[in-house]
């Protein structure tokens, strides 16, 4: 018998699904995604048959709104970038790969950052203001932005990313005290979390809607750039767009230029320089970029 559902948590070669007619199936993939080189990933609507009472098998996966690596997921309307001014302290450049990667699929994304009640956080907070991002300041120990980010997540589906130990799946909780998912101290001494969340799992929300929790990224960690971001890679910028026209050389690359108007933004302060700095960074990490050695889909 098959039916329909969406995959709510991958974990060792399992998939979770939940049924559109209610329970969850937990399934094996097909040997042809495999062949295919296409992994199920959460946030995915599929086909499944069961094959003995509670076990089955995904079978078809429908097409796809957007897919991402890291964290691996699909189907995704917003991604809620988790940072913090406080321990472990988040690197404005990982912000920026997420939100270009987003824009290059069509993803909203959602700046929130933690831990306020330790640091304001308040140049980070202005950096993704100036550059046009709805940003929420949050305190999951004090309950502040909490209510703006449970209006923001209702009826779509996020999915929470950030570096490991900023407060995702604490801020979670404070949305919804039934999550009750697992969360652990930083390392002071390290100055960075303990990576607590080892899976994606998607939860549902009493006010309609999904979220994913993910996995933490780890600082120095380099998620896979593609060959779609190399070509594109200044209109992820979404801040950069209304200048990219006025540049005095067509093909401008908006590094070092005489003329560009985006190095004229960025001077004049209407384009945060940090966000610029991550282009750079972008800009030329995508340049040792060959056709041969990366895979198409980031
Ligand atoms: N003071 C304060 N502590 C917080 C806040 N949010 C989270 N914490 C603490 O920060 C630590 C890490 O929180 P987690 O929710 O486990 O972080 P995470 O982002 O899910 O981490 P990973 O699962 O490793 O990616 C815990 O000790 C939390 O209690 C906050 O707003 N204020
Ligand atoms: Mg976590
Ligand atoms: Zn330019």
């Amino acid at each position: 018998m098959s039916s329909r559902g969406q995959i709510g948590k991958a974990l060792s070669g399992f998939y979770y699904v939940n049924l559109e007619d209610g329970g969850v199936l937990t399934c094996r993939a097909r040997g042809k995604f495999r062949k295919e080189g296409l992994a199920p990933l959460v946030g995915d609507w599929v086909e499944v048959r069961e094959t003995e009472p509670g076990s089955g098998m995904v079978w078809e996966i429908e097409p796809r709104r957007n897919a991402f690596q890291r964290p691996a997921v699909a189907n995704i309307d917003q991604m809620v970038v988790i940072a913090s001014a406080a321990i472990p302290v988040t690197d404005p450049f990982l912000i920026d790969r997420v939100t270009a990667i987003a824009a290059l699929k069509g993803c909203g994304v959602v700046i929130c950052v933690n831990k306020c009640d330790l640091q304001p956080g308040q140049d980070l907070a202005d950096i993704y203001r100036r550059a046009g991002f709805p940003v929420v300041m949050a305190s999951a120990e004090t309950g502040k932005g909490i209510p703006a980010l449970r209006e923001m997540l209702a009826g779509k589906l996020s999915a929470f990313t950030g570096n490991s130990g900023v407060g995702k799946s604490s801020i979670l909780n404070a949305i919804e005290s039934g999550f009750a998912l697992q969360v652990a101290d930083v390392s002071e001494k390290l100055g960075r979390g303990r990576h607590t969340t080892r899976h994606v799992e998607l939860y549902r929300l009493s006010c309609g809607g999904s979220v994913i929790d993910t996995p933490g990224f780890s600082s120095f960690e380099e998620a896979e750039l593609g060959l779609a971001l190399k070509e594109r890679l200044p209109e992820t910028f979404l801040e950069f767009r209304p200048y990219l026209a006025e540049c005095r050389f067509v093909g401008c690359s908006h590094t070092r230029e005489k003329g560009c108007a985006v190095l004229a933004a960025v001077k004049e302060g209407s384009i945060p320089r940090s966000r610029h700095e991550s282009y750079l960074r972008l800009y030329r990490e995508l340049k040792e970029l060959r056709s041969w050695n990366q895979r198409e889909n980031t």
